[in-house]
């Protein structure tokens, strides 16, 4: 299963384009992060429920892949991968994991680091992060202390989709660095400020980052009813209002089909202005779907033929649907190369041909490989969530849960049903002793970091 593309007409037009070189007209870039969105939840990954013709669109316009890796199994540790283009761990352990609302209110995504914002920031670009932040509470620990010009929307893990209260019974609503509450569909608030975002810097290079809400809970689609209200503790309550908690499945497709048409909204605002041929939008989710939540919580996501859920390391908790969409540069196709959310940031420099000089990246420019179908180098990939691991090469995948060590051949058994660790012990040890070495750089880094 290894690079498997299709070549489209367009594929004619983008060979005889030059090579990279967008310096001097460089393109908007438009970054849609989906919350907890699993692999199987779209129309254009198979799903036959959930109606998505925006985003299937887009992939029809662009490279679908089906190998491709959120960094963390949750919100917080993708987010911080995603904007820096390194391992979250390299920030240290807190970043394993979601930061929690009640603990860790004071903290926030290094200050030191550098992100896509403000890399394009320097380049000249107007930036904006319209929705979920979840990489600090409050300032200076909110997008605008990022790179980010503008910030609409929450800071926090999860709002309610009406009411813009969180889990703890804040108001969790900003302009910028200052609660601004408003009114409105969680999804459909953010795509007015896109759509007028979009308007505004139509005329110069902009990086609109959109990490909707869609779909973490509460789960409440567009006509459920609100759910939290200011000063009350949602803790043991995250929900929404569910009255069959055995299929929870009729509220999350409200929200993807939100979310859907918010994708829709947006490239068709770019399309209307003549935008569309100067803009890269990728679309990805920040890791894989609940398929059951507690007790009682049923049939919630869906991870297509994957294992495993959110917060888990198994294929389910990280393998997420991701587009990457430029007409005209990147002929439309489907890739199987494995890609990973370290690969955003550089493969952006890479749609601007610029070079690199902020960051030693964990991730690779993926953008020789969209513009031309140039292979991957091979890699391993590393994955940690406190006592849970995970390290990827090729087709081998080790998974520690605690002590207990797994392996699994993937390309045989994508559903990671047979583990054959005790077949292979050479293999095992081998992926163990570079996951032990990935750890101690890990480490470092995170040492390098406290120090400044
Ligand atoms: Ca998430």
């Amino acid at each position: 299963m290894k690079q498997l593309f299709i070549y489209g007409i367009i594929s004619v037009a983008v060979f005889l384009a030059p090579a990279s070189g967008a310096e001097s007209n460089p393109p908007n870039i438009v970054l849609i992060v989906a919350d907890d969105l699993g692999y199987g939840d779209l129309g254009c990954y198979g799903n036959k429920e959930n109606k998505t013709p925006a985003i299937d669109s887009l992939a029809d316009s662009g490279v679908l892949f089906t190998d491709f890796h959120s960094s963390g199994p949750m919100c917080t540790p993708t987010r911080a991968s995603l904007l820096t283009g390194r391992y979250q761990q390299r920030l240290g352990p807190e970043f394993d994991g979601a930061l929690s609302g009640k603990t860790q209110r004071s903290t926030g995504l290094p200050h030191g680091t550098v992100t896509i914002a403000e890399a394009l920031k320097e380049k000249g670009y107007a930036t904006a992060c319209y929705g979920k932040w979840h990489l600090g509470y409050e300032p200076p620990w909110l997008p605008p202390s990022h790179g980010f010009d503008e910030f609409r929307g929450l800071a926090s893990g999860d709002g309610d989709h009406h009411t813009q209260i969180d889990r703890s019974g804040n108001e969790d609503w900003w302009n910028g660095e200052s609660i601004a509450m408003e009114k409105g569909y969680t999804a459909d608030l953010l795509t007015k400020y896109s759509l007028d975002f979009i308007q505004r810097n139509q005329d110069r290079p902009f990086f609109l980052y959109l990490p909707h809400l869609a779909i973490h809970f509460p789960w409440q689609g567009p006509d459920d009813p609100p759910h939290r209200q200011k000063g009350k503790d949602y803790s043991k309550d995250k929900w929404g209002v569910i009255p069959d908690p055995g299929n929870v499945s009729p509220h999350v497709k409200g929200m993807i089909e939100s979310l859907d048409q918010s994708v829709g909204a947006v490239v068709s605002s770019l399309e209307k202005l003549g935008l569309r041929e100067d803009t890269l939008v990728i679309f990805t989710s920040d890791n894989g779907g609940y398929l059951t939540y507690g007790k009682n919580f049923r049939n919630i996501s869906s991870n297509g033929p994957f294992r495993g859920q959110k917060t888990e390391i198994y294929e389910g908790g990280h393998r997420v649907p991701t587009i990457i969409s430029w007409p005209g540069k990147i002929s439309p196709g489907v890739s199987d190369e494995t890609a990973h959310s370290n690969d955003i940031f550089p493969t952006i420099l890479g749609a601007l041909n610029a070079e690199n000089t902020w960051e030693d990246f964990d991730g690779y420019d993926l953008f020789p490989h969209l513009e031309n179908q140039t292979p991957l180098a091979d890699r391993m990939l590393f994955w940690r969530m406190r006592d849970r691991s995970a390290v990827r090469d090729g087709k081998w995948k080790l998974c520690g849960i605690g002590k207990r060590l797994e392996l699994y051949d993937l390309e045989s058994d994508p559903g990671e049903t047979k583990d054959l660790s005790e077949e292979n012990p050479e293999i095992l040890s081998r992926l163990l002793e570079s996951w032990e070495d990935w750890n101690k750089k890990m480490a470092r880094s995170a040492e390098a970091l406290r120090a400044e």
